[in-house]
């Protein structure tokens, strides 16, 4: 992946080197207090969040033309962080989406005509019951929860999440796999009209398309895999990948693939976009470790995107499987993560 900008883009965002404004750290501290007050209130519910996007809005209204829309949230999730929350405005201008860009401030700037609706999400393959969702089944079909979650990019940068979906499980048992699903591959939408990265070697840093990712079973049934249809109380701007997207929060950001149009249940070990791209640098698994360093730079350490300023360093140690190892250790026990990595 790119990584000369690895330790610049806090100053250099929208293209533009800049101070931090106030709309930065205001986004934050205004969607915590709600969240405190929505909890002592017993409910985190649709007129919480509406009230939210009229004060939320205003920071992502001036940079963005793509329209979205408050989201229903059930409940909030145990497995929150409590981790301080990367500001709205960092997370919707900061992105890998390589589809539009493979500069980090590309993606805000070259997504906001990205149609999602109509949309349509197939799951298939070993499954006794294949189907496949509209754009307003992406929204219904589960009940939405709200979860704060780390995402640590390869890259080493990292930020905090307050995602809107449902857990991957869910739609999988959906579909009732059968006994020879064993992987499950997941696929982005293939749209040079609307994707300039997938018909441009310069923009869409020269991957192949459509980017494809997967899990194995286990993984995509713990309840930490998450299928994402929102940030920050509203739906998925075009940039974090519009309708739907995956979190996979213990692993590299890479795995968690964006405007997902397919998800299939396979035999096999599926091919995946970074793997096959450089297999020495990024493998299947991907999962967040300190000691497995990338061939050209430490992951020892990450720069924490949060509301700090110009010169805010905000260097942390990495985790293993970034924090999550209490949910998750126990899906690779007896593997050796220096191979498997
Ligand atoms: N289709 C697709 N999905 C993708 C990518 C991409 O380029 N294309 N980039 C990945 C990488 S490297 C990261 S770090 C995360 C970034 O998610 P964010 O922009 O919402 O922070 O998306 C991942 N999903
Ligand atoms: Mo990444």
């Amino acid at each position: 992946m790119l990584i000369k900008d690895n330790d610049k883009t806090q100053i250099s965002e929208n293209g533009r080197s800049r101070m931090l404004t106030e709309a930065d750290v205001t986004d934050e501290s205004v969607y915590r207090r709600r969240r405190k007050l929505l909890k002592g209130m017993g409910f985190i519910g649709a007129s919480g969040l509406l009230w939210a996007n009229g004060i939320g809005g205003i920071s992502r209204a001036k940079a963005a033309s793509f329209k979205t829309t408050a989201i229903n949230v059930v409940k909030s999730n145990a497995d929150s962080v409590s981790d301080t929350l990367t500001p709205e405005s960092k997370v919707i201008s900061h992105n890998n989406f390589y589809e539009f860009g493979a500069q980090k401030h590309e993606p805000a700037e070259n997504a906001q005509d990205f149609k999602v609706d109509p949309w349509s999400l197939t799951v298939s393959g070993e499954v006794e019951k294949p189907f496949t969702l509209d754009y307003q089944q992406l929204f219904t079909l589960f009940d939405l929860e709200e979860r704060i979650y780390r995402l640590r990019c390869v890259e080493a940068w990292s930020m905090v999440v307050p995602w809107l979906g449902f857990e991957l499980g869910k739609l999988i048992k959906r579909a009732q796999p059968t006994s020879k699903a064993k992987y499950v591959a997941f696929k982005t939408l293939y749209d040079p009209d609307q994707m300039p990265g997938q018909s441009s070697r310069f923009l869409g840093g020269g991957i192949e398309y459509p980017y494809v990712e997967g899990l194995r079973i286990d993984e995509a049934m713990n309840p930490l895999s998450l299928l994402s249809v929102g940030l920050y109380g509203k739906t998925l701007p075009p940039q974090n990948g519009a309708p739907i997207r995956l979190v996979v929060p213990w692993k590299y950001g890479f795995k968690s693939i964006k405007s997902i149009v397919e998800i299939t249940l396979t035999e096999k070990r599926p091919p995946t976009t970074w793997n096959m791209l450089a297999p020495n640098e990024y493998g299947f698994f991907a999962n967040v470790n300190p000691e497995v360093d990338h061939p050209r730079w430490s992951q020892a350490s990450e720069r924490r995107i949060t509301s700090g300023g110009l010169f805010t360093r905000n260097r942390i140690k990495t985790q293993m499987f970034n924090g999550y190892a209490e949910q998750v250790a126990n899906l690779y026990r007896g593997m050796d993560l220096t191979k498997q990595y």
